[in-house]
């Protein structure tokens, strides 16, 4: 209790000690509490509990294969229409020629993630998996967010679960957590109206999860939800885990403004983004880990979420192209040795993972992992 100046924590403070579960009023105290070390002093105690002090990481690239976008959401500056200047697609040889240049020796992972683009046809996502699956065997494929599954459930006349098992026979490993936004229906009317909605969001992923498909899930904050949207959105998640059990991270996305229809908010401050990550910590009990997505939050607001409940700080990501749409200063990637020293000057140990969260040797610069060190697919390893 000696680390806490806010007396409203004590409560939290014992069921934390205890193991117990916090509720609702317990996440919106949370929120309103001024003492932000005492906020992550608890999320740190679960968070060593969990991990002790291991910071997971993992050597992967993301690529955004097309910004041709039908949904138009308000708090999106990498969608275009079609004809709009800047409008790209790529080709499925691009994208494979994407992967060559970007995917350096030991790269686990390609995520890919992109617009809901009306023209493509769903054997262009099935070539895609197969041409990476085929040219990089030993490399996992996280690809598409429940909103694209959606998608492409429609044009395929497939239902999800068919979607699924389609897509994971060409290569299709996990999902990745995107496209949640914010599950509040008042708010996502008003930013997302044409997006699926949080019902069908967590459908699609019970279904995955139902498929031993792990996935991850994200949470758009710092706009314009309140922090009781925020305590919902964080609730629905759990309770879909405690049903599946197969979510394998949390990853606050805090909104960055520029150059969207949103642009004359501000930036989430580095307070509110470190009080998310140590809310979602502590309500989220059944989640093995909370991502801090560097790219996003920075690399040193990242480094110090490591005390804030974060165990988990993504990858090296080359190239990533939605938040820098939208104004975020950020490097595009960073090598395995900055994200090593980033954790060990930050007082934890690095733990190199696949994307599964397998602990992986440490690969040796300028050779290859050996065929199969990642599994494509595999019962929840987290
Ligand atoms: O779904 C869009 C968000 C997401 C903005 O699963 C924005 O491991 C901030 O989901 N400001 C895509 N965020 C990225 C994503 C993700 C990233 C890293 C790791 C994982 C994972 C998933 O980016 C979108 C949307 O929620 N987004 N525009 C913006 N202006």
């Amino acid at each position: 209790m000696k680390m806490l100046s806010d007396p409203t924590l004590f409560p939290i403070a014992d069921k934390v000690e205890k193991g117990q579960r916090l509720d609702f009023a317990d996440g919106m105290r949370l929120f309103n509490s001024p003492d932000l070390l005492g906020v992550g002093y608890l999320a740190d105690i679960v968070r060593r509990r969990k991990n002790r002090n291991k910071t997971y990481f993992i050597c992967n690239c993301h690529i955004n294969y097309t910004n041709i976008c039908k949904n138009g959401c308000a708090f999106c500056a990498f969608a275009r229409d079609k004809k709009e200047r800047g409008a790209y697609l790529m080709s499925v040889e691009e994208v494979l020629e994407r992967a060559v240049q970007l995917a350096q020796p030991g790269v686990r992972e390609f995520h890919l993630v992109g617009g809901v683009n009306p023209d493509l046809p769903f054997d262009y996502y099935l070539q895609m998996l197969r041409a990476l699956r085929d040219r990089f065997p030993q490399v996992h494929i996280q690809a598409f967010t429940a909103v694209e599954i959606a998608h492409l459930a429609q044009i395929s006349n497939l239902s999800i679960e068919e979607t699924l098992l389609v897509l994971r026979e060409a290569g299709l490993g996990s999902l990745p957590g995107g496209g949640a936004e914010i599950f509040s229906r008042r708010i996502r009317k008003k930013l997302c109206p044409n997006k699926l909605g949080a019902e069908e969001w967590l459908e699609v992923m019970r279904k995955a999860h139902q498929f031993h498909m792990a996935s991850n899930a994200t949470m758009l904050y710092g706009h314009i939800e309140t922090k009781a949207d925020r305590v919902e959105h964080l609730l629905a998640l759990r309770r879909l885990q405690d049903e599946t059990g197969g979510f394998m991270s949390f990853i606050p996305l805090p909104f960055h403004p520029k150059n969207t229809r949103l642009s004359t908010l501000k930036r989430t401050s580095a307070a509110d983004d470190l009080k998310t990550l140590a809310v979602a910590r502590l309500l989220l009990d059944n989640f093995a880990h909370i991502k801090a997505f560097w790219i996003m939050l920075g690399v040193e607001l990242a480094q110090i979420s490591l005390k804030f409940g974060v165990d988990d700080i993504d990858g090296t990501v080359a190239e990533e192209r939605i938040t820098h749409a939208a104004g975020a200063a950020t490097a595009q990637s960073l090598t395995r040795q900055q994200l090593i020293r980033l954790i060990t000057q930050a007082g934890q140990v690095p733990v190199e993972r696949d994307t599964l969260y397998n602990c992986v040797p440490p690969a040796i610069e300028g050779r290859r992992p050996s065929l199969g060190a990642a599994k494509q697919t595999a019962a929840f390893r987290v």
